[in-house]
């Protein structure tokens, strides 16, 4: 186990591309919004292209660079490790790591399969008896508009819990001209919309209801099966969009939709949830903000989830403050010895609803296939 008694804890981020600038950003301003939690050094950033890195780090503030993740996990000054990779790298990296005795977090979805969460799930406990920590970033728990979103379902303020709607909506890949990335390859990505975005939906709706899903039918579509690759066209092997019915344990039923197709919607997580005496309401694009049985809240006062660690009432969160918030988190479960949420053992639960709903997708006994009209089949 690391040894946090000798100061600031040696922070290591692998990967330096999107979430790796967003983790950045957390590990730098963690200390100055949240200064009870256990303080960091931003000690190495990993990347393959070293060229690369080292101008990333240099931006970010990273005190060195290397393009081997193995030597980092390897090194006693370094106890947390932050895993920003493409989903297929995620296992290797976060299990070498913690069975080097780091703390580990890691980007969602906290695998591309249920085997391989399942292993990390193995590890991380064996882990955790060490007093080593693991948390997988579902970052939008850190939004205090969902946050206390959650707390007004636990105090019973909509009642039961009979719906929810929920949708992750963006439009990068509307356009049919948008080239080949690894997000568009199963090897890489495990799957598309379905995980990258669908992630998340089924993650708040496990954290919203405090509830677990329990069926799936869902329906997978890829709506341009090729784009450009660096060697010409090349195959898509994942989805651009999903859908999907879910029931909880609880008895809600949920619409589940993703999509990177959905033109005009640029990062658009809306969740509604209905119950016998009320609903919330919840829109991304307005993240400090919670429609309470349909009068907007501003989530911005003292006394809301994260707030006091910010700014006074008014004065507005950006997306990014939600990686500051769960840095925190995880550095405080170090602090206090005690296991962070969302879990690895969360990010199985979503993985495993993910996997359903891929798997009904490939179910024609799940739909009732209507033929057309006779005046359509001519
Ligand atoms: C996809 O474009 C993406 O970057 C997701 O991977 C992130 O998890 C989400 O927070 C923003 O959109």
């Amino acid at each position: 186990m690391p040894d946090s008694t000798r100061g600031p804890l040696g922070v290591a981020v692998v990967g330096y591309s999107f979430m790796g600038k967003a983790h950045s950003h957390a590990w730098r301003n963690v200390g100055a919004f949240f200064p009870d939690v256990p303080p960091v050094r931003q000690q190495v950033l990993v990347g393959r292209d070293d060229g690369a890195v080292k101008e990333a780090a240099g931006r970010y503030g990273w005190a060195e660079t290397t393009t081997d993740w193995r030597n980092v996990v390897a090194r006693d000054d370094i106890d947390v490790v932050d895993v920003c990779t493409p989903g297929n790298s995620h296992a290797e990296i976060a299990i070498a790591a913690l069975e080097a005795g780091k703390h580990v977090l890691v980007e969602k979805p906290l695998a591309n399969t249920v085997a391989e969460a399942e292993r990390m799930v193995a590890v991380a406990t064996a882990a955790a008896e060490r007093g080593q920590r693991s948390m997988v970033g579902f970052n939008y728990r850190r939004v205090p508009a969902l946050a206390l979103a959650r707390q007004l379902v636990a105090d019973g303020r909509v009642g039961e819990v009979r719906e929810v709607r929920a949708a992750y909506l963006q439009d990068w890949l509307t356009d049919d001209a948008a080239p080949m990335t690894w997000r568009l390859r199963r090897e890489t990505a495990g799957s598309g919309a379905l995980g990258d975005l669908g992630a998340h939906v089924v993650d708040q709706v496990r954290f919203l209801l405090g509830d677990d899903v329990t069926s799936a039918s869902g329906h997978l579509r890829t709506f341009v099966p090729t784009r450009s690759g660096e060697g010409g066209p090349e195959q898509v092997t994942v989805d651009d969009a999903a859908w999907a019915t879910l029931t909880t344990a609880g008895g809600a039923v949920v619409s589940f939709e993703v999509s990177r197709m959905a033109a005009g919607r640029k990062n658009g997580l809306t969740i509604e949830v209905y119950g016998s005496t009320g609903s919330l309401a919840f829109d991304l694009e307005r993240l400090n903000e919670l429609h309470v049985d349909g009068r907007r809240v501003l989530v911005t006062d003292a006394d809301h989830p994260y707030v006091e660690a910010w700014w006074p009432p008014g004065h507005v969160l950006g997306w990014d403050s939600t990686f500051v918030a769960q840095a925190a988190d995880f550095l405080g479960a170090i602090g206090t010895e005690t296991d962070p949420a969302p879990s690895f053992a969360d990010g199985l639960a979503v993985q495993r609803v993910l996997s359903a709903i891929e798997e009904s997708s490939s179910y024609v006994g799940t739909r009732v296939e209507l033929p057309l009209p006779a005046t359509k089949e001519d």
